[in-house]
């Protein structure tokens, strides 16, 4: 049977193939609201479809495309994106939604920058507000890891990658991130639980792809992109298409700051 790190290796040596890139550096995941800002990452690029590589499904979520581009950088690192990710909630099982992540380690990638759209507990992130995530809870109660394999997961998200997420934005909070099962938005009484939990931000991905880069042993920055108050810390619905709007009116601010931060890692 072909192990998830076997898997990872043969869709590693597809994407070389498919993209004439032996080796890719730094690798980003862009979640809902960050696709606007794939652009300004470089201009010089090939796209292929996650289906194209073996293990990838196709993307499920509007507002998330099913590519990954390759980017040579103005700096002269090779960026490997995805444009999308599989969702845990999409209930085709923990190994898939960290494939992204251990294709991009077979690819030779050392840093991993997982971004997300999410809510936000603290009432002065404005939907567009971009937040470090320092630590996180993961409540979907699994792991992309099988076995005694008991990964260390003290400082998961690098102090020094966030030292220099800072040095292009100073004005960057940061937060703990708290995932969910999802698909379904959190009642405000869960919400509030995230808070007495010790949570700033709640979401639906991340972590499991943070501790599956973990294992892999690559530096983790993450970076949220608050795009709703969570529920019930503000009086308004939440919708999908404000998610999107939010990462429209975000674009040039994520997009500033992921191209000046990733010359300096
Ligand atoms: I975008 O408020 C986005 N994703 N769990 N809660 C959860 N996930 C989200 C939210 C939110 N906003």
């Amino acid at each position: 049977m072909t192990t998830p790190y076997e898997l990872a290796k043969e869709a590693a040596a597809a994407l070389a193939e498919k993209t004439g890139v032996e080796k890719h550096d730094v690798a980003l995941v862009l979640g809902s609201g960050w696709l606007p800002a794939a652009d300004a990452l470089g201009a010089d690029y090939t796209e292929i479809d996650t289906t194209d590589l073996p293990g990838f499904s196709a993307a499920a979520v509007a507002g998330h495309s099913g590519k990954i581009r390759s980017i040579r950088s103005a700096s002269g690192r090779n960026l490997l994106v995805f444009l999308s990710r599989t969702h845990f909630y999409e209930g085709k099982g923990v190994a898939a939604v960290v494939h992204p992540i251990r294709t991009a380690a077979a690819a030779g990638c050392s840093t991993m920058v997982l971004t997300n759209g999410c809510g936000g507990l603290n009432p002065s992130w404005s939907p567009g507000t971009p937040v470090l995530i320092k630590d996180h809870i993961n409540l979907t109660a699994s792991s992309p890891l099988v076995g005694a394999n008991f990964v260390d997961l003290t400082d998961l998200y690098s102090a020094r990658l966030r030292d220099l997420a800072k040095q292009v934005d100073s004005s960057l909070d940061e937060g703990v991130y708290v995932q969910f099962t999802g698909p379904h938005y959190e009642t405000p009484a869960e919400v509030k639980m995230a808070g007495i939990l010790g949570g700033d931000l709640v979401g639906m991905s991340t972590t499991l792809e943070a501790i599956a880069a973990r294992e892999a042993g690559m530096e983790i920055l993450g970076i949220s992109l608050v795009t709703n108050l969570a529920a019930g810390i503000s009086d308004q619905p939440l919708n999908h298409a404000e998610v999107l709007e939010a990462g429209r009116n975000a674009a040039t601010r994520m997009g500033g700051l992921l191209s000046n931060l990733v010359p300096k890692i």
